[in-house]
């Protein structure tokens, strides 16, 4: 089946650099031209930095697509729409960024190379991965543990919890507003 579920991937998008919708909504418009099969967008969320880092607050949010690429072929191409959106690296850990887009889950598939970890190697202790993520869908399993992602959540040790608030509903549309602005 062309678009069978192996191939269908989970990406979380973060920035906590303004205008953080205008980021996040411009790398979603050049996602869904990437990759328009079964392209799905979460809520947006406002997140506290993780662990506690001083920084400005992030806007994160969940995709769903598929995609023929490998996942290395994969990793570039979200490398590339990152540098478009104007992201800038230092190559400091968790520097404030304009845009960072992860690959959280790629259909069962556990991939283990040097450039790349999937399932992301912090998914279950985030809960600004993964609240989006279950919005999207909440029978997801994590592909290592065998555990479904729900559980996983409500684990989250209180210390590592980003209390996300939804500020936007079901961001689908968004990409089609960003073309239009
Ligand atoms: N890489 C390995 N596996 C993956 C994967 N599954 N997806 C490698 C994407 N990349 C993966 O990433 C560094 C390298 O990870 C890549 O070159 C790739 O080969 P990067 O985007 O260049 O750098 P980074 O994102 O700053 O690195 P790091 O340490 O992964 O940062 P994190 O873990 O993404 O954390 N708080 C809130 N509330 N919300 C956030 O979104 N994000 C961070 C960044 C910190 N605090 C946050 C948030
Ligand atoms: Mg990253």
């Amino acid at each position: 089946m062309k678009t069978a579920d192996n191939n269908l991937i989970f990406l979380s998008l973060g920035s906590n650099i303004s205008p953080r919708q205008q980021y996040i909504s411009k790398s979603l418009h050049l996602l869904k031209e990437y990759f328009p099969a079964r392209f799905r967008v979460s809520s947006f969320y406002v997140t506290d930095p993780f662990q506690g880092m001083n920084q400005q607050a992030y806007i994160n949010c969940s995709v769903q697509c598929w995609t023929d690429l490998n996942p290395l072929e994969m990793l570039d191409t979200i490398s590339e729409i990152e540098t478009i959106v104007g992201r800038k690296r230092s190559g400091k850990k968790w520097e404030s960024r304009i845009i960072d887009i992860d690959i959280l889950l790629w259909g069962k598939q556990v991939i283990e190379q040097p450039r790349l970890t999937i399932p992301h190697y912090d998914l279950s202790n985030r809960d600004f991965f993964l609240i989006p993520l279950l919005e999207l869908d909440n029978t997801l399993i994590h592909p290592c543990k065998g555990d479904f992602l729900l559980t996983e959540l409500e684990k989250i040790p209180p210390l590592l919890l980003t209390h996300p608030v939804k500020i936007k509903q079901d961001c689908s549309q968004t990409y089609h507003k960003f073309h239009q602005e």
